[in-house]
């Protein structure tokens, strides 16, 4: 391979307001130009940020790719900071020509102001759960001494900043509930800082253990301390703004009540860079167990006996040492394990492994594989129960089983939905689970499991005031992709319909890293419903999890097109049972589903009016490079493997930006990030909506925007602060209200 870079730095080009803290759009050089004239309009629907192009070109496996925003890929570079700025000024400015900008913000925030719980969950003799007042930038942990007793503020992270950017990611306590370890994040970063409060004062333990990052939080029993994962090597900025690879993860133990520089390096791997180093204490407190993870899928396993002093290396033996499929520790009696795993059984089963004796040919199945659902998770409760949760064609399925001889003993009622939130531990005899779909914001469930005969009972529901559940109604239909396989879909909008065949149509996609996109409730779904009297589609396209490793499977590496045609066969679908046209239908999707919408404007461009791509990956030839991105190679390829760079070159957003067939044109297209997001990197979004708005912006045909939001102090999205919510929803409806042309219904529904 060989980069060849052909350093053009005459700036002849470069217009763009270097270091300019302006937002109007009329502070900044906008072009009409760009590509070749025949191409040119005299009339472009949009002006856009003249941005630089180069001549970098990099010849693999015998294709010369040019790639003249590379520049883009330098976050701090003063040119990549001029170019986010001249990109909002045109963005923003477009955003608040909505002349319902107010109104449907106004919408939103009234409806998203209800109270939302999690299940409480019990540490020590303590209850403690999560709780939102309704728009709290985040949401509050509380504790009481008893579930009838007084909730008291235990953890109020909006104190921690002034405008709701800190977040709690990640969290622990201890066997006895007395300490509790939690992770915070500021901005949206995956990085976090651990800190230490104890329950009974409140008081913060002096010491914060920094450079974490994908990590658990697993004590020790003696309610001691904590084993971590630490990027112990990783230099310069670590605030997620820089992009550098994530390298060297090695496992910790930090002793309570000591400064970080006395932790103990306990587990590493390194020959093994790219390892993540997952760490559980067993349920008895008596092993550690170790499961290194490269990619996004697979792990493998260790066992060590916990040492009653840890001062060093802890050795560890193996139980895996391939990665070919995941194991999942769900509890144990002695020395006897009981794993979730997909080895030999695609749709999941519950395995009985003896660390004494864990060759294969001595593991003995507990709970078998299903033929068609999905074992998704298990936890044991009670001493002897376990409680299982499929998926069974999307739906959740809740199941109490015989820890001993893995039988059925009780299938607990649910609606058409998911189960979102559990908590209940071996030592209890009382568990909580969380039910939620599209229609239903959730309704949490209490079981006594001391009664005879077992019944739950509701502990708290969730009503809406401005929201009827009963107008709307949610129907799972299948339809047939391109090479027939049947796909389902969830269809969500009002009871009443109107038969015109051209619903504003919300179609959204994820389709990847065995992933299920199963129902939810969603504040920003119902606006959509009610304003725009529109539809919500979701269909579970392959890549997913919906059906067991298979259908993953079917989804990723050189299958990675079907995620795609199983996306266009849900639109086309839509259009053909009249339910909506092409030019009402909007596509939506993040991360993995930045690149889904990202690919399908590229190869239907006919068949959407708006593209919403969020925090996608956009350039398949260097998403490895970045931060965790390497790990993505399970779903994606390596792309530095001819095989794979062939594969991911016909479909990388990126390289795959044309003419559209005459007489169509690009989809209205908003792309969304964030400056700290380090999952995905923004300059996959800049380098795509550059090339976007180059090729495409100014052909005479393209009447749609091809505009990019880039947020400041987000990340990914997790932890992000409501405020900033529910701006990007009412940014995302404002563009779909100008560019498809919709008029709001005067009055809620
Ligand atoms: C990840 O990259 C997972 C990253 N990650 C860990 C965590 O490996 O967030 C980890 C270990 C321990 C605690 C927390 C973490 N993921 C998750 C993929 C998809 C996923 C991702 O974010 F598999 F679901 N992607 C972004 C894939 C492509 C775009």
């Amino acid at each position: 391979m060989l980069l060849t870079r052909f350093l053009s730095r005459s700036f002849t080009s470069l217009i763009i307001h270097r270091g300019s803290r302006t937002t109007r759009a009329s502070s900044v050089s906008l072009f009409r130009g760009g590509v070749p004239k025949r191409w040119m309009s005299e009339k472009a629907a949009m002006e856009y940020p003249n941005v630089r192009r180069d001549d970098t070109v990099e010849e693999l496996y015998g294709i010369k790719v040019a790639d003249p925003y590379r520049w883009l890929e330098d976050p701090d570079s003063e040119e990549t900071k001029a170019f986010a700025e001249a990109q909002n000024a045109v963005t923003i400015p477009y955003l608040e020509r909505c002349s319902m900008r107010e109104t449907i913000k106004e919408r939103l925030t009234k409806l998203w102001d209800y109270p939302k719980y999690s299940c409480p969950f019990k540490r020590g003799d303590r209850y403690f759960f999560f709780m939102n007042s309704g728009l709290q930038n985040q949401s509050v942990l509380y504790v009481q001494d008893s579930l009838e007793g007084e909730p008291r503020v235990f953890l109020d992270p909006n104190t921690l900043s002034e405008d709701g950017t800190v977040a709690i990611s990640g969290s622990a306590f201890s066997e006895d509930g007395e300490i509790y370890a939690y992770g915070l994040s500021s901005s949206g970063s995956d990085w976090i800082t651990v800190h230490f409060k104890k329950v009974s004062t409140g008081e913060d333990f002096p010491e914060i253990l920094h450079k974490v990052k994908f990590s658990s939080l697993a004590w020790t029993h003696d309610h001691k301390g904590i084993f971590y994962g630490r990027y112990i090597d990783h230099a310069g900025s670590a605030d997620g703004t820089e992009t550098v690879s994530n390298e060297n993860q090695k496992l910790f133990y930090h002793r309570i009540g000591t400064a970080q520089e006395e932790d103990v390096l306990v587990v590493e791997f390194p020959d093994h860079p790219k390892w993540r180093i997952g760490a559980e204490v067993t349920d008895c407190g008596n092993h550690l167990i170790v499961s290194p993870q490269q990619d996004c899928r697979d792990n493998l396993l260790y066992h060590a006996p916990i040492p009653s002093q840890i001062s060093g290396k802890i050795e560890l033996s193996c139980i895996i040492d391939t990665f070919e499929a995941d194991y999942e520790y769900v509890t144990n009696n002695g020395s006897v394990c009981i794993f979730r795993t997909n080895k030999g059984a695609p749709n999941y089963r519950l395995v009985k492994i003896d660390l004494a004796s864990p060759a294969p040919e001595h593991w003995v199945t507990l709970v078998p594989e299903h033929e068609k659902d999905v074992l998704d998770w298990a936890a044991c409760v009670h001493q002897d129960k376990l409680v299982i949760c499929y998926i069974s064609d999307v739906k959740s399925v809740l199941q109490l089983h015989s820890l001993d001889t893995g039988e059925l003993l009780m299938r607990l009622p649910l609606d058409m939905g998911t189960i979102s939130g559990y908590s209940g531990k071996r030592h209890h005899s009382e568990m909580f689970y969380q039910f939620t779909s599209f229609l239903s914001p959730g309704v949490i469930y209490h079981l006594d499991l001391t009664q005879n005969p077992l019944k739950p009972k509701v502990f708290r529901e969730i009503k809406i005031d401005g929201f009827d559940p009963s107008e709307f109604e949610t129907r799972q239909i299948f339809y047939p992709s391109k090479d027939g396989t049947q796909i389902p879909m969830f269809l969500v909008h009002r009871k009443d319909l109107a038969s015109g065949g051209d619903a504003p149509t919300l179609l959204y996609g994820y389709g990847g890293f065995n992933i299920s996109i199963q129902p939810y409730f969603s504040i920003s779904r119902v606006v959509f419903l009610q304003l725009f009297k529109g539809i919500v589609a979701v269909p579970n396209i392959r890549g997913g999890g919906e059906y067991g490793e298979g259908w993953h499977n079917s989804g990723r590496l050189l299958n990675k097109q079907n995620v795609f045609d199983d996306f266009h066969a849900a639109a086309e679908y839509l259009v053909r049972e009249k339910l909506t046209k092409p030019s009402h239908l909007i596509i939506q999707g993040a991360s993995n589903g930045g690149l889904l919408v990202g690919a399908s404007m590229n190869q239907r461009p006919d068949l959407f009016g708006a593209a919403i791509a969020q925090v996608g990956v956009m350039d398949m030839l260097r998403f490895h490079k970045f931060t965790i991105g390497y790990a993505w190679c399970s779903d994606y390829g390596n792309p530095d493997e001819k095989e794979h760079f062939e594969n991911v070159y016909k479909f990388s957003p990126l390289h795959n930006i044309k003419v559209p067939p005459p007489g169509t044109q690009y989809p209205a297209t908003l792309l969304f990030t964030a400056d700290h997001d380090d999952r995905v990197v923004p300059l996959h979004s800049f380098k795509f909506i550059s090339e976007l708005q180059y090729r495409v912006g100014c052909l005479s045909c393209q009447k749609n925007p091809l505009l990019i939001r880039i947020e400041t102090k987000a990340g990914h999205g997790g932890g992000k602060p409501t405020t900033k919510v529910i701006e990007e929803h009412t940014d995302i409806f404002c563009f779909i209200m100008l560019t498809l042309g919709l008029d709001p219904s005067p009055s809620p529904s």
